[in-house]
């Protein structure tokens, strides 16, 4: 399929490409360092070569969410999304941006994603997880009471919140001591990622901001497969959660999926089952996935022609407003 539109796609500055660095071996990290950096040659002759029309990109993890000094976090994030409106400025019929945020300071976050909105064209936000803040050993979520104005703004632009992963902090992740190879990618990004989705989920955020939009990659970070046992027990169990409603309604309702880094058939008929076809965009994950691996997978899929063109090309041009030939 050609025209596909592409959205956890990553690009890193100087400033952040160490925090890349950690998941690859010597011998292969000098390709991804350089596909990191790269926006304009290999990356653009991958997309032409295997019908990617457009990238949304974003900063790489952990990046800004990493740096426990608000003040640095202000500036490092203004840093990397001048410098991505830049990019994108030399190509964008190819290339479109999502912000950084110092999410550290909830009403700074807010004042630079209204700027990367208003002002630099960007279409959301990319946010790496719970940020560090002060002390290193920090992990603020963004179900906090402190964050309720960040959504109400995030509502008002009407732009989504893509919540990719991160690691969880090595003095809180005992349960992989001596399991080093559940860390990262294959498993310990979904457990952090999805556990802080189901608390946005809970806390009533979505009652409060119902045109609220999250995106979650990797086909949902497991949640769209147990969601319904989700609800099931906490029909039975509320504990007093806050939210009004099951929380499949809001996974229906305020949430997309990409399919980012999770090429496989069976994982996306589950999801689509379960949010619709309407609510699920393509995605890579580049560099860390592989282009022709993703859009080989695809477009080969067992699915309808019309799911393939929603979920590949016009869901996306829906959701971000994409002015498509
Ligand atoms: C990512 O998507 O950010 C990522 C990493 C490291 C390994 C795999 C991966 O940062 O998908
Ligand atoms: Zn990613």
């Amino acid at each position: 399929m050609t025209g596909k539109i592409a959205l956890e796609e990553h690009f890193a500055l100087p400033d952040t490409i160490d925090d890349s660095e950690r998941y690859f071996t010597p011998d292969v990290w000098p390709t991804m360092r350089h596909r990191l950096v790269d926006i304009h040659e290999t990356r653009l002759g991958e997309m032409d070569k295997y019908g990617i029309e457009m990238m949304i990109l974003s900063l790489n993890a952990v990046a800004i969410q990493a740096v426990p000094d608000t003040r640095k976090a202000i500036v490092l994030a203004r840093k990397a999304n001048d410098y991505l409106a830049e990019q994108v400025a030399k190509n964008p019929k190819r290339f479109q941006g999502f912000a950084a945020l110092p999410m550290q300071d909830p009403e700074a976050a807010a004042r630079e994603l209204e700027r990367c909105v208003r002002e630099l064209g960007f279409k959301g936000a990319l946010v790496n997880g719970f940020t560090q803040r002060d002390v290193e050993d920090s992990a603020v979520y963004f179900d906090l009471p402190e964050y309720e104005a960040f959504w109400a703004t995030v509502e008002r632009l009407g732009v989504p919140f893509y919540l990719h992963p991160r690691e969880p902090l090595a003095s809180r992740s005992q349960h992989y001591e001596g399991h080093p190879w559940f860390l990262g990618s294959a498993w310990s990004f979904a457990v952090e990622t999805s556990i802080h989705a189901l608390r946005l989920m809970a806390s009533g955020i979505f009652d409060r901001y119902p045109k609220l939009t999250l995106i979650l990659g990797h086909l949902g970070e497991r949640i769209p497969y147990d969601i319904w046992r989700v609800d099931h027990r906490l029909s039975k169990t509320p504990r007093g959660i806050p939210a009004k409603r099951p929380l499949g309604e809001y996974l229906r309702n305020n949430i997309y999926l990409t399919t980012s880094g999770n090429f496989r058939t069976q994982t996306l008929l589950d999801a689509m089952g379960e949010v619709s076809t309407d609510r699920i965009l393509f995605s890579v994950d580049w560099p860390f996935e592989d282009v022709q691996e993703g859009c080989e997978w695809f477009d080969t899929a067992s699915i309808a022609e019309a799911d393939r063109l929603k979920i590949g090309r016009t869901n996306a041009g829906k959701l971000f407003g994409l002015d498509l030939a």
